[in-house]
């Protein structure tokens, strides 16, 4: 797969910042902007860019965008460029190996080589990692919101759009009777619910009121590092657990699976450190019959082509938080990713992730740079 070696000149990470649409509220607290790492790579004679989907906080993870900016900087970047030029996309995990953790932080620089890589050879995304259609299913994440009327107006409004299913934030005093209500507004739509790990196995009764409501999954309602509390949790219920957090490597995948921790898989490149072993994480949920979708990050068009094609994966089969770009951001960094009236959006299909971040906006987006 090697004709092209990838010989990298420098490193370059820029903090943007991106005012949201409207705030973005879950059970552990509220964003207004976007604010993300862009790593990008030069090459002699290609670009690749890539994103690091880090918070400012670390609430959803251990990781926070100070944190990896740090992490590249002083290890990431310096290990991947001391071993001289890249031969395969794999040599990016193999380098970075030595360093624990730090997940977000090396997805993003092996999304940015990939994209170089893909470039260098005129191939997409997509078509390398085997994706097998062109355009993909896409739900929405509904933030938690101040009322329930306000919450139904943006529901109607996604709907009205096309997409093709709804998932609602919940947290303690704001989870059954929000779904009853939305659920008696919508009977038919295809609803899920995020707890983001904010339950107790004793609140059982709780996700057993919400077995009653048609829920096609409910997205990690347990602590992140249980996995037996969720088979226990699973076992009592109809409706799957998608586990989010829980799954940081195609390993614990397998685990999850295995265990009856989960029926259904949630993959974020980000979270299992790159896309490369997002595939593994997909290869896995195959292998043992669970399906999955690509999850978000509220990441901008960048790090959400990547995602697209990530989608388009034969074993990925529920609409992803793959969302178009208005959903997010009046104005996105790249090209606008746009939904189709049918709940669609078209997979990138350019060289390498398909789309660049414009120079313009991403001028006027940029907070910080730094070159390695
Ligand atoms: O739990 O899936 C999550 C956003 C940020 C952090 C965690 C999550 C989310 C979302 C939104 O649910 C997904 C998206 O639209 O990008
Ligand atoms: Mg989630």
């Amino acid at each position: 797969m090697s004709e092209t070696a990838l010989a990298i000149r420098s490193v370059e990470l820029l903090e943007i910042a991106l005012p949201l649409v409207r705030p973005f509220r879950t059970s552990f607290g509220e964003e207004r902007e976007k604010r993300a790492i862009l790593v990008s790579i030069v090459s002699e004679d290609v670009a690749g860019w890539g994103e690091c989907v880090t918070s400012t906080e670390p609430r959803y993870s251990e990781e926070w965008l100070g944190g990896a900016w740090i992490a590249l900087a002083d290890h990431l970047v310096p290990s991947l460029l001391a071993a001289g030029p890249i031969l395969e996309p794999e040599d990016v995990g193999r380098r970075l190996a030595w360093v624990r953790g730090h997940r977000m932080a090396k997805a993003a620089l092996e999304a940015a080589v990939l994209d170089a890589w893909l470039r260098a050879q005129g191939q997409s995304l997509v078509s390398y990692l085997g994706g097998v259609r062109d355009r993909v299913e896409c739900g929405v994440s509904v933030g938690i919101a101040s009322s329930i009327d306000a919450m139904l107006e943006e529901i109607h409004g996604y709907l009205a759009k096309g997409y093709r299913r709804v998932k609602l934030k919940i947290e303690p005093g704001r989870d059954l009777e929000v779904v009853r209500q939305v659920r008696g507004e919508l009977p038919d739509t295809p609803l899920s619910v995020d707890a983001n790990a904010a339950y107790e196995l004793s609140d059982a009764p709780l996700f057993e009121a919400l077995d009653e409501l048609g829920l096609v999954m409910i997205e990690q309602p347990l602590d992140h590092e249980d996995l037996v509390e969720h088979a226990a949790l699973q076992a009592r219920l109809r409706t799957p657990i998608c586990l989010d957090e829980s799954i940081r490597s195609a390993r614990d995948a397998k685990a999850a699976i295995r265990l009856g921790a989960c029926r259904v898989i949630n993959i974020k490149p980000g979270r299992v450190g790159g896309i490369l072993e997002a595939r593994r994480v997909h290869d896995a949920a195959k292998r043992q019959g669970a399906p999955c979708w690509i999850g978000g990050m509220l990441e901008t068009g960048v790090g959400r082509a990547a995602n697209l094609a990530l989608a388009a994966l034969p074993g990925v089969t529920m609409p992803g938080d793959t969302s178009a770009s208005d959903r997010y951001f009046a104005q996105d960094l790249t090209e606008p990713l746009v939904l189709q009236p049918d709940g669609t959006i078209a997979v990138p299909s350019g060289p390498g992730m398909g789309v660049e971040p414009q120079r313009g906006r991403l001028e006027a987006s940029v907070v910080r740079r730094r070159t390695i």
